[in-house]
């Protein structure tokens, strides 16, 4: 399944449309300073894209991380975490049959199995690194979890396996309006803060979002040995490991250069996909609970309404919901993963949202003023694609995963 970086360029040229701006948005199309550290230079332009196929044939890869010498970790949903080494070989680390470290527990159902890898920010000297997986360690309901591991020197072997959280909820059945294993959340990116951010889904399930205690539709902010990082503040009540609450089905998490505020991409319902700066203690505003205005098979209103009846951001029932950047134009287009562009490769882009669309298939560029609102949304050349993870290498490039089983190298020049 290894593809030598030469077996395929695609030189691609990044003139992007621009695309209409969001009605959340609100604000002028106007270049803005927002104090990104390395700042983009008058006159700076957008990259063009040169695509390399790294990996292929693979079979639904979710996520990528990257040591500093460039071993390249990725996940696939059904069978676990590998590592593709510099040299284009790849080794199966922990997961199925097969696998260096076996986790027979490692279940895979609809949306649901690997998920999200991280490595710990002292990976160079402890070697060790996360997953979030689905485990049928716990039978009834089976959960969710975060396994830590440590990695040996030549990346050929794993151990230690530790589940650092075990409470994560998982849709163990169909319902009404979906299959078993939807909304499963899953991406974890270590913050500029050293703690763990593990974003969840709400499960088709109505009181998940709103939960204080429930883990599922939130943004955990974790140790490393998954207590509760220190200064976390949702409300009086709430689980301490809860950053944020009240989301759907968050895809992507990513910090903005200079400031550090994480920001997260989400599934919308059959409207409003929404990329959204959180604020520690904050409330998405998703709340599927049944209500007598809509009908609501199964009590999931989640798609029983519109965009006013069912807003991804309920601000008149949670007047200080945290508001999105971004939301698709009233539409949901699948929103997947998203990560911010760093460094002068990237031209105009440094500094700015990448985010990939799923079902539309297409990858998004971003400018956010310093308020966190998006003003200017354009669509990068690059193929069609149901673009599943996002992560920025050692190297500078950007590495793409897609539900066609393949991970690309785009590289930018200016
Ligand atoms: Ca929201």
């Amino acid at each position: 399944m290894t593809c030598h970086m030469s077996c395929l360029i695609h030189r691609l040229s990044a003139t992007a449309a621009v695309l209409l701006l969001s009605a959340a948005c609100g604000g002028s199309s106007a270049p803005v300073v927002d104090g990104l550290p390395s700042g983009n230079p008058p006159g700076a332009t957008a990259p063009v894209l040169t695509r390399t196929i790294v990996l292929q044939g693979l079979s639904e890869p979710w996520d990528i991380a990257f040591a500093a010498d460039g071993s390249m970790f990725f996940t696939e949903k059904c069978r676990g975490l590998s590592v593709r080494h510099p040299d284009g070989t790849v080794t199966r680390l922990f997961g199925t049959s097969g696998s260096a470290l076996v986790a027979p527990d490692l279940a895979c159902l609809g949306q649901s199995g690997m998920h999200g890898v991280a490595l710990d920010p002292a990976f160079a000297t402890n070697r060790t690194l996360y997953v979030y997986m689905l485990s049928t360690l716990q039978t009834a309901p089976r959960t969710n979890r975060v396994v830590r591991l440590v990695v040996n020197g030549g990346y050929t072997s794993a151990s230690n396996r530790t589940d650092i959280v075990t409470d994560i909820p998982f849709k163990d059945a169909s319902n009404a309006v979906g299959a078993a294993g939807a909304h499963s959340g899953g991406r974890i990116r270590f913050g500029p803060d050293g703690f763990l951010y593990v974003t969840t889904g709400d499960n088709h399930n109505q009181t998940l979002p709103q939960s204080p205690t429930l883990l599922g539709g939130k943004v955990l902010r974790i140790t490393t040995t998954g207590a509760a990082a220190p200064g976390n503040a949702p409300p009086p009540g709430f689980d301490t490991r809860i950053f944020t609450y009240g989301h759907r089905n968050v895809q992507g998490i990513t910090f903005r250069p200079g400031t550090g505020q994480p920001f997260i991409s989400e599934h919308g319902p059959n409207h409003s996909d929404e990329v959204t700066p959180l604020v520690n203690g904050g409330n998405g505003g998703w709340d599927p609970r049944d209500r007598p205005a809509l009908s609501c098979p199964g009590g999931y209103c989640g798609y029983a309404g519109n965009a006013s009846t069912m807003p991804m951001t309920d601000v008149t029932r949670f007047p200080n919901a945290m508001r999105p950047s971004w939301s698709n134009n009233g539409n949901s287009q699948g929103m997947g993963p998203a990560v911010f562009l760093v460094g002068g490769q990237w031209g105009a882009w440094n500094g700015r949202l990448a985010v990939g669309i799923m079902s539309a298939s297409r990858f998004m560029i971003l400018e956010i003023d310093a308020a966190g609102v998006a003003t200017n949304v354009v669509q990068a050349s690059l193929p069609s694609a149901r673009y599943r993870a996002l992560t920025l290498g050692p190297d500078g490039n950007l590495y793409v995963a897609t539900d066609a089983g393949e991970i690309w190298r785009v590289t930018p020049t200016t």
